[in-house]
């Protein structure tokens, strides 16, 4: 069980260049959990900030032409934006060159003096400045860092140590027996590997350059920039207030696995020296790659600006496509076509168009009220999300949070097979309708409210228009009336495929020559036969002539929507280019293209007089369909519903016998 209370921070970031997609990643995670947290009413407090000491960023001002305290002022208020923009939640934002980060900086080194684990002495070694530390013989790679693919400075200097070595066995127990201590046990391991060679005493001061704090007994030193940094955590709940008795030790510390070492040996021994508590847990999360599987960082060129894929896609979709797409603890690769088609399916078809179809039943058949909470048979038969919950928190406290929105994700997609199945299209009594739809409205309750850690605005605007609460689900089982407002799409369908695409910080613009839609085949067939697919209750199974030697046979998801009887014989369009597949075990060679009605249902597109087998057009385009078209590919040329006909960027489908007609929606997708 969690406790009252929950102090969670991240790393704290170089300002010596702008932020990246890396940045971005880490504090979305731990804004997840430092909102899950308060979703669970725990008191939480959430530190993030900047490491603006050493021998880096002074280099990256004077490079800049700048003193190293405006070059950092001057950053700061870029990072601080980005976290704006991110929706990051922060409590607290600590910055290692403010004065109060200094006191205890400076304390914290007493204290360690005091204890008498500081010694001066000379070091002489290999200094990666990007690292800001020393490497040994065996880290080094062709005489470069491993990370940054630079050589390293030689480094000879008096300086005062740490001992470090003096706390190894302590540090190793502590890792032994507190399993948690490290997540994911992939590094824990790592970890425990390593403490078993000798570890050395820690070079803590620095005397070639001043951008640092000065030691009090010593100030021709300046801190080590890591000693310095990770005091963070503590000096920002010493001063202004001391909430020290409050928050610490720390919850959870979230950080890259690059800088490992320095929280579970270097951290733990500081504190441990300075007769503080150890903190709970460091929680260490993997790389953002590119798609060649390089980690993304400045220096490749190959960085995605977070900032772009937002103005593109919104913020939430970004924190979503974190949270979901990436496997918590492991590294991942960035792909804008990978979170494009998270988009058309996981957040357009299973969620947006689930909202969407419950709101317009509500409006058009109920006239935009509903109850839930009280006694709902059915939601709690059918729909029941108490294992979905349990599963969620149960991922949430595990530091899996993929996980815990697959377990959300798989609830969305039993209540949009809850809805088919009971098609609220088709209901006449007004009593099993409110049933049904009540059902629908109480399900998107709770995946609002879990949704809202993740994306935060789009959880507040299902709530608003289905006139639910967000916060509390204790109250669940209070019956209320629900006044569902107008909902407008929350994941539109995407116009066109300007893409935001790696290191040239532009957008690629679609090349007039290949259009998407070129791309595709669609057909005119007639529907032969029609049969129940034998293992999906969603399907048909459908025999359809396209003028070719042989009929196809197509699945098709209208079960739900039309009889057998409505399709025998009837004309319709098919996308005949799309890659063969095997559904549930049936072969389906092609997709009858279809779109939504005002009522819920789903109806397909009408071609009318047009001769069988003759191919769709639109003006303007030329047709050079591939052999076999991926659904992502159908994906990139989105087809919508205008005026009762079907479009493509606003031009009419067409064919000799006039446009496609469908008795659709305006705006809605055709596929
Ligand atoms: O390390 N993918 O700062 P930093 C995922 N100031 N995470 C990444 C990443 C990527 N491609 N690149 C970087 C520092 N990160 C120190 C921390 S804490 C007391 C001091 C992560 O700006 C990186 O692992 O280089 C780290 O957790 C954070 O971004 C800040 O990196």
């Amino acid at each position: 069980m969690p406790a009252d209370r929950f102090y969670i921070t991240t790393a704290i970031d170089y300002p010596n260049s702008v932020p990246h997609m890396g940045h971005a990643y880490e504090k979305v995670v731990a804004d997840f959990y430092a909102r899950a947290a308060r979703l669970r009413g725990i008191e939480t407090h959430f530190l993030i900030g900047l490491d603006e000491h050493g021998q880096k960023i002074q280099e990256a001002a004077d490079k800049a032409g700048h003193p190293p305290q405006e070059f950092v002022d001057e950053k700061a208020e870029v990072f601080r934006r980005l976290y704006g923009q991110l929706n990051i939640s922060f409590d607290d934002f600590i910055r290692t060159s403010e004065p109060r980060h200094h006191e205890f900086a400076r304390e914290l080194y007493e204290r360690v003096s005091k204890r008498g684990d500081i010694y001066k002495d000379h070091y002489e070694g290999d200094y990666c400045i990007s690292c800001e530390k020393f490497l040994t013989a065996t880290e080094l790679v062709d005489g470069k860092c491993p990370i940054h693919e630079r050589p390293t400075t030689v480094v000879k200097e008096e300086s005062y140590f740490f001992r470090l070595s003096k706390y190894r066995d302590q540090v190793r127990a502590h890792i032994e027996s507190h399993p948690e201590f490290i997540y994911p046990e992939e590094r824990r391991r790592e970890i425990l590997s390593r403490l078993n060679d000798d570890v050395r005493d820690l070079s803590i001061s620095r005397s070639t350059f001043d951008w640092g704090i000065p030691l009090p007994d010593d100030p021709e030193h300046v801190l080590y920039v890591w000693f310095d940094a990770l005091a963070n955590y503590y000096s920002a709940l010493v001063r202004p207030k001391d909430i020290t008795s409050r928050f610490w030790p720390a919850d959870c510390h979230v950080i890259g696995k690059d800088i490992l070492w320095f929280h579970t040996m270097i951290w733990p021994a500081m504190l441990l020296s300075a007769g503080y508590e150890l903190p709970r847990q460091v929680m260490v999360h993997g790389f953002i790659l590119d798609k060649d599987g390089r980690k993304m960082a400045k220096h490749v060129g190959n960085v995605v600006d977070p900032v772009e894929v937002m103005d593109e896609y919104t913020v939430d979709v970004l924190r979503y496509y974190f949270i979901r797409s990436f496997s918590s603890g492991k590294d991942g690769k960035f792909s804008v076509s990978d979170l494009e088609e998270r988009y058309n399916s996981e957040l357009g078809n299973d969620l947006g168009n689930l909202i969407l179809r419950v709101a317009k039943l509500v409006q058009t058949k109920l006239g935009g009220r509903v109850r839930i909470g009280g006694e709902q048979r059915e939601f709690s038969e059918r729909l029941n999300p108490e294992a979905m919950i349990e599963a969620y928190w149960k991922a949430v406290d595990a530091r899996e949070h993929n996980r815990a929105l697959e377990e959300l994700w798989e609830y969305v997609r039993a209540t949009n097979a809850y809805l088919n199945d009971r098609a609220p299209w088709r209901i006449k009594d007004e009593g099993e309708l409110a049933e049904v739809l009540g059902a629908g409205v109480a399900a998107l309750r709770i995946v609002a409210h879990l949704l809202s850690p993740v994306m935060p605005t789009v959880a507040a605007e299902i709530a608003a228009s289905l006139g639910v609460p967000l916060e509390s689900v204790e109250t669940m089982s209070v019956e209320m009336e629900c006044e569902v407002s107008a909902s407008k799409p929350l994941f539109p369908r995407r116009e066109d495929e300007k893409r935001v695409s790696a290191g040239k910080g532009k957008a690629k613009q679609p090349q007039a020559d290949v259009d998407p839609f070129s791309k595709l085949e669609i057909k005119v067939g007639k529907i032969e036969a029609v049969e129940n697919h034998p293992d999906a209750d969603q399907l048909f199974v459908l025999k359809v002539d396209l003028g070719e030697e042989e009929s196809r046979t197509i699945c098709a998801g209208l079960r739900a929507h039309l009889q057998p009887a409505d399709l025998v014989d009837r004309k319709v369009i098919v996308l005949a280019n799309l890659k063969p597949a095997v559904l549930r075990g049936v072969p389906s060679a092609g997709m009858v293209l279809a779109s939504d009605r005002n009522d819920g249902a789903v109806v397909p597109a009408d071609p009318g007089d047009a001769p069988i087998g003759e191919t769709i057009t639109v003006e303007g385009i030329e047709s050079n369909p591939k052999k076999k078209l991926s659904k992502s590919n159908f994906e990139k040329a989105p087809l919508s519903m205008k005026g009762g006909v079907v479009v493509y960027r606003d031009k009419p489908l067409r064919t000799s016998a006039g446009e496609i007609r469908c008795d659709a929606n305006d705006g809605a997708s055709v596929r």
